[in-house]
């Protein structure tokens, strides 16, 4: 096997004390005395990123001396979290650094606790792109991401009289991980007019002028693999005024504050992520970052080809580029553009070029969630790509009506433009006709594509463009990185680590589940994770919850989709079952703790009416002599990566209870499962098939089918719509002013009484509660309880990133690994 030491390691605890110390007295300008727990993160940070940096020279000269085909993950969002923690497990080297850092005089919790979350996402689809990129380079696959360095991450939360408010996430001020590139720039060309001009041989060529340029420079993140010295590259574009700080000429004409702001204006592009999860704001900011990032990463990806002299009929087997949802879509415009105007190839060729390296993954269902550009609007920033969309479009439609000579309304559905007031590019649709393999993230998501969105193009293409690709987490960060002890107790008794990289070998768990002394170690576990929760619980929120209660879990994004309104509503029948008890029948009760967590999109105004509403319960219920410790409800301020670590380990039931066939997959169901947890969950998404992995009795599923809800939805419109008399109560509860003024929530109530109830809270209520009683009534005995935990967990290897990641490689991306060990 590889050893680490011997090539980029610290030669001991020694070393590494000496490079940390090095760190301390030249990088940071600081002595030994004045080291506090910050410089101690920055110099730590700082020897391994040396130790990460020369693996990361040593993999891409490999790469490029074999020319081996590599995949580009083009994503805007790259939910990171800390890397510290995950390079030291990653390159296998945090004993070294835990007992060097003690010889020091600092604990190592303490100094990985230091680290500021890279929080460059909104939620699931971020997420996912960190899972991949750990995975690939874990599995030894040829790949770069590219995404955008924005200056301001995700907004922090922060509760206050139990609304929700934004405060910036300024998270630059240090960070150890990043390369500046400043030899690494592009030239990004805005607005500018197209002219059509004949070249020596008689062509017509379109030249793009004009305009404004912003410059783009490129930071590099290297990407560690698990066990093996792979490292791959993240690399993130920040933008700046073209031609260095000012505009010269403004300047010497004495126009200052001109050159200053065109300066800032540029900077703008790359400044801030748009925090809206699954809603569409057609801003044209947004735009601009869109086409910033996918051109300077074009340009960096055709500029590596060029380099290997290949004719461009052999590009498609040097790169293969990934469309994380829509948002680099034009990227496929801009490759067509490269190709046509700048490098003369024929249309036809250039077409086919760029159809076989893009891939598509489509991550959401929802309409407003859909991209669309106005026609003008990109007319105006992206003048020739607009001539281009629409002979793309032009071509492509000529080919459907050839298809299908007798439908002029498929002609209309299936245009990339549409035709309404203003005109509309339909990103989406460009992306499919654009790439050579469509994908969904669970079957469900992936068959209601084909049957509903993407339904006419299906018949188009023929069934075989479309495919799924069921979403996975990487078991390193969640699995080993946020609850060590399970990871520890785990390999004690499978004989090795193995399953981190092969996470079907946790099958072997299965013949434990009986053991009871394995079953005493696995809850001892699970109380020390509540444990630290439960004291996370209380320095953040004040609350005191006991850990011996059941810690009913759901931390998402907020959105009415997700139904964080029918847990709270559940929540509110609860308390007021408990207070219409007797005492002796109360004291029977099973002591809860519901705890809430994630981010409303800052317009997004029903989210937070939500927010609000799950506080004010919680002021009420949390202090209410009656109910004590039988109902706790926490609100937990400022969801991210790194809590996420602490509270997925602390579970014993999560909630994952959208209105079925609005999830495409659902990734921290997989999270809260794999750290021994259960669900409950709707029919939807991927809690479908952990239910296939896992079998039906290690989970409580509840609510309508996907198939059901069209129907639903129109009786409540069309027909008798009467509400669940359980939820009836526990809105005139709201609505008697027990949780605050009434008027604040009625919004809320109304979305289900008088709205139509579009998310079918009050039909899907009646079972929710009952199937709450099953998990009482589970969790009761904890034996059965302990024992469908590790069966659980014996068989989730399926949802490991690496599987995800090995079926984009063989059936869309169709490259191999390209193992170090080998050289
Ligand atoms: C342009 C506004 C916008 C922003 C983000 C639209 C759509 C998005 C994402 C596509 C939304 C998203 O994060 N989708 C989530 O993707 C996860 C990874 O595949 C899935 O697990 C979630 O179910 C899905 O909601």
């Amino acid at each position: 096997a590889w050893k680490r030491a011997q090539t980029t390691g610290f030669r001991g605890t020694e070393g590494f004390e000496k490079e940390f110390v090095r760190h301390v007295e030249t990088t940071l300008g600081r002595s030994m005395f004045n080291c506090d727990e910050n410089a101690a993160y920055s110099a730590t940070s700082l020897a391994f990123r040396d130790r990460l940096i020369l693996d990361w020279n040593r993999t891409q000269q490999r790469q490029t001396y074999i020319d081996s085909k590599r995949v580009y993950y083009l994503s805007l969002e790259f939910l990171m979290g800390r890397a510290l923690d995950n390079a030291m497990l990653n390159i296998g080297l945090k004993d070294t650094a835990k007992v060097g850092l003690a010889d020091l005089g600092f604990r190592i919790e303490d100094i990985i606790q230091q680290e500021h979350d890279a929080a460059l996402g909104n939620g699931g689809l971020g997420r996912l792109a960190a899972c991949f990129l750990d995975s690939l380079a874990s599995l030894d696959f040829p790949a770069w991401g590219y995404g955008l360095r924005y200056r301001y991450g995700i907004f922090k939360q922060e509760i206050i009289d139990g609304y929700q408010m934004e405060v910036p996430d300024y998270w630059l001020d240090f960070n150890p991980w990043e390369f500046p590139r400043h030899d690494v720039t592009v030239d990004i060309q805005f607005y500018g007019q197209v002219r059509k001009q004949t070249d020596d041989t008689g062509k017509t060529v379109s030249v793009w002028e004009g305009g404004e340029l912003v410059e783009a420079v490129a930071y590099d993140v290297p990407i560690p693999g698990y066990d093996t010295p792979t490292t791959n590259n993240l690399r993130l574009w920040s933008s700046k005024a073209s031609g260095g700080e000012f505009d010269f000429q403004k300047f010497n004409n004495g126009d200052y504050e001109s050159s200053v702001a065109d300066q800032q204006r540029a900077e703008t592009i790359s400044a801030v992520l748009y925090p809206n999860d699954n809603l569409e704001r057609g801003k044209e900011l947004r735009l601009k970052q869109q086409y910033f990032w996918v051109a300077a990463s074009l340009y960096d990806i055709v500029r590596r080809f060029k380099k290997s002299k290949r004719p461009w009929s052999e590009f498609p087997d040097q790169v293969a580029i990934q469309l994380n949802d829509t948002h680099p879509t034009l990227a496929i415009v801009e490759l067509q553009r490269i190709l046509v105007d700048i490098e003369g190839l024929a249309w036809d060729q250039a077409w086919e070029i760029v159809t076989s390296t893009f891939g598509y993954t489509n991550h959401t269902v929802l309409p407003e969630a859909l991209e669309k550009w106005p026609v003008g609007l990109v007319q105006h920033l992206l003048p020739r790509h607009l001539q281009i969309i629409y002979d793309i479009n032009l071509f492509f439609l000529q080919a459907v009506e050839k298809a299908f000579p007798d439908d002029r309304d498929m002609l209309r559905r299936v245009s990339i433009i549409e035709e309404s007031q203003p005109k509309m590019v339909r990103m989406a649709f460009l992306a499919i006709v654009g790439s050579h393999k469509v994908n969904g993230v669970a079957e469900l998501h992936s068959d209601l594509i084909k049957t509903t969105i993407f339904k006419d193009f299906v018949e188009i293409y023929g069934p075989d463009k479309f495919t799924n690709v069921t979403n996975g987490i990487t078991p390193r960060r969640w699995l080993h990185q946020a609850n060590p002890r399970l990871s520890e107790l785990i390999s004690s008794r499978l004989g090795g680590n193995g399953f981190l990289k092969d996470l079907n070998g946790l099958n072997k768990l299965e013949l434990l589940a009986d053991d009871k002394e394995f079953r005493k170690e696995w809850s001892e576990i699970k109380y020390a994770n509540k444990v630290r929760l439960a004291k996370h619980i209380k320095d953040t929120m004040g609350v005191t919850v006991n850990p011996a209660s059941l810690f009913d879990v759901q931390v998402k994004r907020i959105h009415e989709y997700k139904r964080q309104q029918l847990n709270i509503f559940g929540v509110i029948h609860r308390y007021l079952a408990l207070k219409a008890m007797k005492p002796e029948e109360r004291k029977k009760q099973l002591p809860r703790v519901s705890i809430f967590g994630g981010k409303a999109a800052p317009g997004y105004w029903m989210a937070k009416q939500i927010i609000h509403l799950i506080n004010a319960v919680g002021a009420v219920v949390n202090k209410d002599g009656d109910i004590g410790d039988l109902l706790k409800v926490v609100f937990l301020e400022d969801y991210n990566v790194s809590k996420a670590e602490i509270i997925c380990p602390a579970s014993d039931i999560s909630e994952h209870i959208s209105t079925a066939g609005t999830e495409a997959s659902g990734t921290s169901n997989m999270k809260f499962v794999l750290n021994g947890g259960l669900i409950i969950g709707t029919c939807d998404g991927a809690n479908i098939e952990i239910t296939r992995e896992i079998g039906d009795n290690n989970i409580f599923l509840f609510g309508n089918l996907a198939e059901d809800v069209e129907d639903l939805r129109h009786t409540h419109t069309y027909g008798s719509h009467t509400i669940d008399p359980d939820l009836d109560k526990v809105f005139k509860e709201i609505e008697k002013g027990t949780f605050g003024t009434p008027h604040d929530f009625s919004a809320m109530i109304a979305a289900v009484r008088d709205h139509g109830d579009y998310y079918l809270v009050s039909d899907d209520f009646h079972s929710y509660i009952e199937t709450h009683k099953l998990v009482d009534e589970a969790y009761r005995n904890q034996d059965d309880w302990v024992s469908k935990c590790i069966i659980s967990v014996a068989r989730m290897g399926f949802f490991s990133s690496d599987r995800c990641i090995n079926e984009y490689a063989e059936s869309i991306w169709n490259i191999e690994p390209l193992a170090m060990k080998d050289c």
